[in-house]
């Protein structure tokens, strides 16, 4: 690779003919922050199609990458293109995750209208959502009709993720027990689609039943929560399901599916500025807080006002960054 990268031209260009490489090479500037990070950006400026953005969530072991293979193929019998974003969980510590996707993507992967990348959950500044993010937009700007993301459990990062979604699905499975844990973490909250998977298994007759019930005591929305059986190993329930996420994405207006960029840009923005507080922080002299605890115990100033300071010297800590454009970590 050139020192400098690709040029935008070379992205805009190769991106809007469907060039995979290309596509693959932008999603890792944009990953590894490389130096033409800035010239995806520009190329992709404008030329956001307006995917069809899917986030896929639920326990681990409930099917979910099957699941997101099997819906490819309901999808791509329609005629759409798919861009799949796995995020594996652990990595960089394991690749196994990363390996048994790549395994189950594999009868997709001669397919020129699927592309599937995954992505390290850890590493990234800002946190996961930033990248993530990003490369649901570059995925849009080359044209798919469809973006999936699949991730896992129930953590912070999940709810981040999703929030970036269009229509978010909530995988579960009879027998993990974990529909009660689904409720309590606000999973249902988030969900526009149930899924119970491993509808050939026993017992899905009650794990249905019991989502149901958690449905019914969520928050009553516009859109009443459907909740599809499916057997992701071998086919299933996907056409329900697909014509059930199209007619979701339909509810949401014109101007909601239009701001989708906008509202994923926002959200970079927050997480990743958020994280700039945290770091900068960290940068504040232990003697400061020190002093501000002791002030605190003494009685003079009260706890808010020595949190607002310490954030403050935070700020000030960053705006020494920002004025020599970089930013420490
Ligand atoms: N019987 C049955 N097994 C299924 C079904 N869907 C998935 N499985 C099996 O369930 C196991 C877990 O499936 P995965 O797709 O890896 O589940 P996952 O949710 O992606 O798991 P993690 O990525 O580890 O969180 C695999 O052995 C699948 O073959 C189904 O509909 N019926
Ligand atoms: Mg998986």
């Amino acid at each position: 690779m050139r020192k400098k990268g690709y040029s935008s031209e070379y992205y805009e260009k190769e991106l809007a003919e469907g060039n995979r490489v290309a596509l693959a090479r932008a999603i890792t500037a944009i990953e590894s922050n490389r130096a033409d990070a800035s010239s995806v950006f520009r190329a992709i400026n404008g030329k956001l199609t307006g995917s069809h953005v899917v986030g896929i969530t639920g326990a681990p072991g409930a099917g979910k990458s099957t699941l997101v293979n099997a819906y490819v193929a309901e999808l791509r019998k329609r005629g759409r293109t798919v861009g799949v974003i796995a995020i594996d969980p652990s990595s960089p510590f394991s690749g196994g995750a990363i390996l048994g996707d790549r395994i189950r993507m594999s009868e997709h992967g001669a397919d020129d209208g699927v592309f599937v990348r995954s992505l390290a959950a850890r590493g990234h500044l800002g946190g996961l959502s930033k990248a993530t993010a990003h490369v649901v937009d570059i995925m849009d700007a080359a044209g798919m009709d469809v973006v999936i993301i699949e991730t896992v459990g129930t953590g912070q990062s999940e709810v981040e993720i999703m929030e970036i979604a269009d229509t978010v699905v909530v995988v579960s499975a009879p027998g993990l027990g974990d529909e009660i844990q689904a409720v309590k973490a606000g999973i249902l909250e988030i969900a526009d689609i149930m899924v119970v998977n491993k509808a050939d298994m026993p017992h899905v007759d009650s794990t249905y039943r019991q989502l149901k019930d958690a449905i019914s005591f969520g928050p009553a929305r516009a859109w009443k929560v459907p909740i599809v059986k499916t057997i992701s190993t071998n086919g299933e329930g996907f056409k329900e399901l697909a014509d059930i996420a199209d007619a979701h994405f339909q509810t949401l207006d014109a101007a909601e599916r239009k701001n989708a960029a906008i509202n994923r840009m926002r959200k970079v923005i927050t997480t990743t500025a958020t994280h700039f507080l945290k770091v900068w922080l960290k940068t504040v002299s232990e003697q400061e807080i020190n002093q501000l605890s002791a002030q605190v115990l003494r009685g003079e100033i009260g706890l808010e006002q020595a949190s607002r300071m310490a954030a403050n010297l935070a700020v000030d800590t960053g705006k020494l960054d920002t004025e020599n454009q970089r930013v420490k970590s």
